[in-house]
């Protein structure tokens, strides 16, 4: 097999045992992270520490996911240079780590967004979903703003802050802020040998008025063309880019894995509903919008070489907690997705 089957895995005391995810056949490593605030550097001897407790189960942390990107860098504030040296600087001790990709994205705000996260499917389990009208509805300057998660990790001071403040930025001034950045980092990443893997924005749509651009061809033409660099390339996540059918999947795999600018492949299905509705599913095809055979054949016509992982699980089997990151149906999924390379393969 050409590609590498990962899991992410989220560096927590309740967390899934890394002991079950070598258990799952065709998996060999883990997309990690450490617990670091948005903007500190992360130390060389914590990212040894991490990598040697994956080793341990005979998995490889070649990927992590994800150094988040400091507000201030997306809204160009005077202090953005601090935070992107420490970045770079974070870049280089995952370099020297033997760090291949890092996943990151460039959303405001909000990273994915949800109105619910547990909708009962019909055999039971429950996944994650967006109701586009309650999104519609919903007015986080208002204060009735309650939607997964978030209101934990915000006060309702700072979300008025940030969304004020996005608005003088708008789309351009996003772009702006993006070229800067891309062009201080990229260089750094290309001479620490760390591919750096954009994940594109989910939804891939604006939502709350808040600005989004990495959610279709063109833009993703437009991210790609400012650092022509295998180094400056993308996190392909079909379960994003699927939200709208405008997106032709298959297509712009086989475009971009061609030109080498995937360096790493998040693989999962989602159901699309009436109007901009979604909901996620099982990975298997039929559970959701996408053909997942024809997925996963553009990534091997195109010779795909990176790492590959199953993206949200529903609950299922009595599971509780990590919406979307469950053990058993991402195991079902990453199974599945190795079960068709191998199929198309062979
Ligand atoms: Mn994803």
């Amino acid at each position: 097999m050409g590609m590498k089957m990962i899991f992410r895995w989220y560096t927590k005391a309740n967390g899934i045992d890394l002991g079950y995810i070598r258990q799952i056949p065709g998996v060999t490593g883990i997309a990690g992270e450490l617990p670091n605030e948005v903007g500190e550097i992360w130390k060389l001897e914590d990212i040894l520490a991490l990598k040697r407790q994956v080793e341990e189960y005979g998995l490889e942390m070649e990927v992590i996911e994800s150094v988040k990107v400091h507000e201030d860098i997306k809204l160009g504030r005077k202090s953005r240079d601090l935070y992107i040296n420490n970045y770079i600087e974070t870049i280089r001790n995952l370099g020297k780590a033997g760090i291949k990709v890092v996943c990151y994205d460039f959303m405001p705000v909000f990273d994915w967004m949800r109105t619910e996260t547990e909708r009962r499917l019909p055999d039971g389990s429950t996944v994650l979903a967006y109701d586009h009208e309650v999104i519609k509805r919903t007015d986080p300057l208002r204060g009735d703003f309650a939607l997964c998660d978030w209101e934990m990790v915000y006060s309702q001071k700072e979300l008025k802050d940030l969304i004020e403040s996005y608005e003088d930025v708008g789309q351009e001034g996003l772009w702006r802020n993006l070229e800067y950045f891309l062009k201080a980092v990229i260089p750094e990443a290309e001479k620490a040998g760390v591919r750096m893997a954009m994940h594109p924005d989910d939804p891939c749509w604006p939502v709350f008025g808040l600005p989004r651009i990495i959610t279709n061809e063109e833009n993703i033409d437009r991210f790609l063309a400012i650092e022509d660099s295998p180094y400056n390339a993308l996190t392909f996540c079909t379960g994003s880019m699927g939200c709208t059918a405008d997106n032709d999947l298959p297509r712009l795999i086989g475009k971009y894995a061609s030109a080498d600018r995937i360096a790493f492949g998040h693989v999962r299905n989602v159901k699309r509903l009436s109007g901009r509705s979604f909901e996620e599913s099982a990975h298997f095809s039929k559970a959701g919008s996408l053909n997942m055979v024809e997925i996963m054949k553009a990534y091997i016509d195109a010779g795909y070489q990176g790492y590959i992982r199953p993206d949200h699980g529903r609950r299922i089997w009595g599971e509780k907690g990590g919406a979307g990151y469950g053990l058993y149906d991402r195991a079902l999924g990453a199974m599945y997705l190795t079960g068709i390379w191998e199929a198309l393969e062979k």
